[in-house]
């Protein structure tokens, strides 16, 4: 890492390294970085996150966007994405205007005992780590308490076990917390993960929230900024509902942003790079991680001048 507080775009960050630089952030930049320790883990490790603000957050008119990546353990290159938003908001500012009009929240790492366990122990580990008799594990994008337990399982081995009940793991419950504590300003949440080169939005069941219609339309406007600058070996993005263009999925952290109120709700689903075939689409080339924040920065600005600017 640099001195000003920069990091660099060619590997992928620990927990441990990620720790360390949100604690340095307020520091280097006082008066515009806040770290908020939300609490912990099912293992006790700390989930921090940033607010970005010219304002201290005290300007009641301005939108807030509330972005946060590794909800699932192994969706590596998803780090990378929000650690390039607060780089392109704090260290390397080319967008004042984003900076000057509006507040962010940004969570690099949702789910850290899953992440900390996809590097010691089981690379392509997607749960959290909630202890179980039989398996380990709550899918955590199946557990909040939006049609829960309609299209998840309720056997706790499966990949998406919703878990025993709606918002029963912490890393859901202080998700679910920020998005109540910004209800009204909060006006674009995305939720990074990988892999498919898809822009999602709700509900999980195949039902259109009453904005679809601007949902879809400012969904193919990020989806085109995207695809302009994208790596050329990499399908476009696709855009639609979530039941529609993918599967059913009931309880994730998507549906229940729409569900509270927030007027633009996605799921980004980055590319699988140069890897994309069956669940190796996981795996991280060093060499797209820099590409892969600057493409998703794209879509990024495209959402916050909407939503600014209407
Ligand atoms: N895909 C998402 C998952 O949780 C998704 C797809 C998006 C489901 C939005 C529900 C809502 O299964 C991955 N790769 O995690
Ligand atoms: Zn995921």
């Amino acid at each position: 890492r640099t001195r000003n507080g920069g990091l660099s775009f060619d590997r992928i960050y620990t927990y441990a390294e990620i720790d360390a630089f949100l604690d340095d952030l307020p520091r280097l930049f006082p008066g515009l970085v806040t770290l908020v320790n939300a609490g912990n883990s099912v293992e006790g490790r700390p989930i921090k996150y940033i607010r970005i603000s010219t304002t201290n957050f005290q300007d009641p008119i301005k939108p807030v966007i509330f972005i946060e990546s590794l909800l699932h353990a192994r969706e590596w290159i998803t780090l990378p994405i929000t650690l390039y938003a607060i780089h392109k908001l704090v260290i390397d500012v080319t967008e004042q205007d984003l900076l000057q009009d509006i507040d962010w929240v940004i969570l690099p790492i949702v789910n850290p005992d899953g992440y900390v366990f996809s590097h010691a122990e089981s690379r392509f580990w997607r749960k959290n780590r909630a202890p179980g008799a039989l398996c380990a594990g709550v899918d955590l994008n199946r557990n909040f308490d939006v049609n829960w337990g309609t299209a998840s399982s309720s056997i706790a081995c499966m990949e998406t076990y919703h878990g025993p009940r709606p918002f029963s793991e912490p890393e859901t419950s202080i998700i679910r917390d920020i998005m109540l504590e910004h209800r009204g300003r909060l006006q674009l949440f995305l939720d990074i993960h990988s892999f498919g080169s898809l822009i999602l939005y709700g509900y999980g069941n195949g039902v259109l929230p009453p904005n679809g219609l601007i949902l879809h339309t400012v969904g193919v406007h990020m989806a085109t900024a995207i695809d302009a600058v994208k790596a050329s070996w990499n399908p476009n993005y696709t855009v639609g509902n979530v039941a529609l263009v993918l599967y059913e999925a009931s309880g994730s952290a998507g549906d229940f942003g729409q569900a509270v109120g927030v007027p633009l709700s996605y799921t980004y689903e980055l590319p699988g790079y140069r890897f994309g075939i069956g669940g190796l689409g996981f795996l991280v080339d060093p060499n797209f991680i820099e590409q892969a924040g600057m493409e998703t920065w794209e879509g990024i600005k495209v959402g916050a001048r909407y939503i600014r600017d209407n």
